[in-house]
C-alpha cells in the first residue's frame, strides 16, 4: 500500500468542501447528505474501513450505502463493525477526520498518521462487506467504495441491494463463518432461510390470521419482502401478506407519501392504496430497518403502533415466557427507550408489567449498548427502530435448561426460536414485523386487543429553526437542557402549569434544527405546551 496509489486514486473522488468553515461529521446516520456530494465521502469511509479491518484483525467491516426515509435524491454512507453493530464511537472522530482533510495528498498522510497511531499493520489483509438501497446514486457510489479498496489492497464483496439489515446480518455472518457462534449462512438466501426457519419454530403450530399489507416505501424492502415470501409457506403459517409501495423502478417515489416514517410524522396511513376499516397494515422505511403498525378502528379511526408498542408488545410476550418456562429469577428482562417514548408506555412497562426501564439519549448506538446490559433487552426508538437482543447466556440457558414440564419446553423452544427470529445485530423491519405476528398469533390478539393495553398521553413534535443548534447541550439522556443556561428552568416553569404534562427539547443530530417534544392530559394542553417550549427555544437559539 502506497501514498501514490491512495493520492491517485482519491484524485478521482473530490471531497466538496463546505463554506463558512463548517465540516462534515460522522452523525448518528453516518454521513447523509445530497448524493452529489458523497462521492469523495465515500472513497474516504472506504479508506476508514480498510484501517478499521486492519485493526481488528482483518474481520470484515460493513459499509452500507443509504438514505433511510430521506428523499430519493439524498444518499449517505455508514460503517458497521464485524459483529454487525455500529461503528464504534471512538472510530467517529477518524472518519470526520478523514473526510475533512484538505487535500488529497493530506487525506493520504492523515491515513498513514492514523495507522501508525493505532499500531495498524498495513501489510496485513483487510476486507469490506458493501451493499446500498435501491438509489440509482447508490451504483456510482459503489464505485467510490471499490476504488478506495483497491487503493488499499483490502478485499471487498459487494453484495449491491440489500436493506441496511440484511447488510448487518451479513457483516456478522462472514465475521463469525465456521465458528460456535455462527450467525448463519452467508448470503442473502442464507439470511432468508434463517428467517423462515425460526418464523415456523416460533409459531409452534399457531397460524397467522387475517391478511397484513405491507406498505414498503417503494425502497428496498418491496423486493426483500417479496423473496422471503417465497420461503414462507404460507399453508402452514397462516401468513397472508400483500405488499404495496414496492415501486422500485421509479427512484422519485421512494419515500414519497408512504412508508414508516410518513405514519409517524404525519399520524396517518399513507393515501395510496387506502386502508379499508379493520385491515392490518405496516408501514416499512426506506432501506427497511423501522416499522410501523397500523389499521382504521371502523368506531375510532386510524390508529399507531410505533415502536413504543411494540417494544411493550415483545416485552409482555418474554416475560410471559419466562415465567411459563421459571427462568424469572434468573434472567433479567429490561426495556430500553428514549425520552420520546410516550410516557404511558413507560408508566406500562413500569408498573404493569413490572420490568425496568432505561432512558437513552436518541440513536440507535445508545439503545443497543444499554440493551446489552440485560440478558434480554428489549430496545426501540418510537419511531420503529428496534430490536430486542438475547445475551448469549440467555441463548445457552434456554439450551440447557432441564424442562419441568411440556409447557416449560414449549416456552424454552419458543424462546430459542425468538432469538433466531429477531435480527440481533440491528433494528429490522422485516423481522420485527415477523415477530410481531408471531405474538399476535400466539396471544389470540387483534388489533384491538394490542390497542386497549393502554392509552398514550397526547403529544406533539415540533421542529424549530435556529441560528446556532450547537447552542443547545443536553444532559439526563437527553430530558434536560444543560446549555443555554437558564433555559431548562424556563421549560420547568412552563411544564408545570400542565396536569401530566413532560417537555424537552434537543438539538437534531440529523438537520440543523431544533426538535421540542411535549406530551400531556389532552390534546389541546399538549399542543399548547409545545408551541410555548418552541418559543422559549426560539428565544434562547439566536437569530
Ligand atoms: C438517526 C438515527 C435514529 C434517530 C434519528 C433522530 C440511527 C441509525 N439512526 O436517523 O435512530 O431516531 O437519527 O434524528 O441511529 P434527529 O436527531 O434529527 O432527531
Ligand atoms: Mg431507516
Amino acid at each position: 500500500m502506497d501514498r501514490e496509489t491512495i493520492v491517485a486514486a482519491s484524485r478521482k473522488h473530490d471531497v466538496v468542501p463546505l463554506e463558512g468553515g463548517k465540516y462534515y461529521t460522522y452523525g448518528t446516520a453516518g454521513f447523509r447528505m445530497n448524493s452529489d456530494l458523497l462521492d469523495g465521502i465515500t472513497f474516504r469511509v472506504g479508506l476508514l474501513s480498510a484501517l478499521r479491518s486492519r485493526k481488528l484483525n482483518g474481520q470484515a467491516i460493513g459499509v452500507m450505502i443509504t438514505a433511510s426515509h430521506n428523499p430519493a435524491k439524498d444518499n449517505g454512507v455508514k460503517i458497521v463493525d464485524p459483529m454487525g453493530d455500529m461503528l464504534e464511537q471512538e472510530w467517529e472522530v477518524f472518519a470526520t477526520g478523514l473526510v475533512n482533510c484538505p487535500s488529497h495528498e493530506v487525506l493520504a498522510d492523515t491515513f498513514f498518521k492514523i495507522a501508525e497511531k493505532l499500531k495498524i499493520d498495513l501489510k496485513s489483509p483487510g476486507k469490506i462487506v458493501a451493499g446500498r438501497d435501491t438509489r440509482p446514486s447508490g451504483i456510482t457510489l459503489m464505485q467510490s467504495l471499490i476504488d478506495a479498496s483497491n487503493a488499499t489492497n483490502t478485499s471487498i464483496v459487494d453484495f449491491k441491494v440489500l436493506t441496511t439489515p440484511q447488510l448487518h446480518y451479513l457483516t456478522r455472518c462472514i465475521n463469525t463463518e465456521g465458528t460456535p457462534s455462527s450467525y448463519g449462512e452467508v448470503s442473502e438466501v442464507g439470511y432468508y432461510k434463517k428467517l423462515n426457519d425460526a418464523f415456523q419454530r416460533c409459531l409452534r403450530g399457531k397460524r397467522v390470521t387475517g391478511s397484513l399489507t405491507v406498505d414498503c416505501a417503494n425502497g428496498v424492502g418491496g423486493p426483500k419482502l417479496k423473496e422471503l415470501l417465497k420461503h414462507v409457506d404460507s399453508s402452514k403459517t397462516g401468513l397472508d401478506c400483500k405488499v404495496v409501495n414496492d415501486d422500485v423502478l421509479r427512484p422519485e417515489v421512494l419515500n414519497l407519501d408512504c412508508g414508516a416514517d410518513y405514519v409517524k410524522t404525519r399520524q396517518r396511513a399513507p393515501p395510496n392504496p387506502k386502508p379499508q376499516p379493520g385491515d392490518r397494515w405496516c408501514s416499512l422505511d426506506g432501506d427497511a430497518d423501522r416499522l410501523m403498525y397500523y389499521w382504521i378502528d371502523p368506531e375510532s379511526g386510524f390508529f399507531m403502533f410505533d415502536g413504543d408498542r411494540i417494544a411493550t408488545l415483545a416485552a409482555s410476550f418474554i416475560a410471559d415466557l419466562f415465567r411459563t418456562a421459571g427462568l424469572d429469577e434468573d434472567l433479567r428482562i429490561g426495556v430500553v427507550q428514549t425520552a420520546y417514548a410516550n410516557g404511558a408506555s413507560t408508566k406500562y412497562i413500569e408498573k404493569h408489567l413490572q420490568l425496568p426501564v432505561v432512558c437513552t439519549p436518541t440513536g440507535v448506538k445508545h439503545l443497543h449498548h444499554a440493551a446489552c446490559a440485560f440478558d434480554i433487552g428489549v430496545y426501540f426508538e418510537a419511531n420503529g427502530h428496534g430490536t430486542v437482543l438475547f445475551s448469549t447466556e440467555a441463548m445457552q440457558t434456554f439450551a440447557k435448561k432441564e424442562p419441568q414440564s411440556p409447557a416449560q419446553k414449549d416456552a424454552l423452544d419458543t424462546l430459542r426460536a425468538l432469538g433466531d427470529l429477531i435480527n440481533q445485530t440491528v433494528g429490522d423491519a422485516i423481522s420485527d414485523m415477523l415477530m410481531v405476528e408471531v405474538i399476535l398469533a400466539h396471544k389470540g390478539w387483534s388489533l384491538r386487543d394490542w390497542a386497549v393495553t393502554y392509552s398514550d398521553l397526547p403529544n406533539r413534535l415540533v421542529r424549530v429553526e435556529v441560528g446556532n443548534k450547537d447552542l443547545f447541550q443536553t444532559t439526563d439522556a437527553e430530558r434536560k437542557l444543560s446549555h443555554p443556561v437558564g433555559i431548562q428552568d424556563e421549560i420547568d416553569q412552563c411544564v408545570k402549569k400542565y396536569t401530566n404534562a413532560r417537555s424537552f427539547a434537543r438539538a437534531s443530530g440529523t438537520e440543523n434544527a431544533c426538535r421540542v417534544y411535549a406530551e400531556a392530559q389532552s390534546r389541546s394542553e399538549a399542543d399548547e405546551l409545545a408551541n410555548k417550549v418552541a418559543a422559549i427555544v426560539k428565544n434562547y437559539g439566536g437569530a
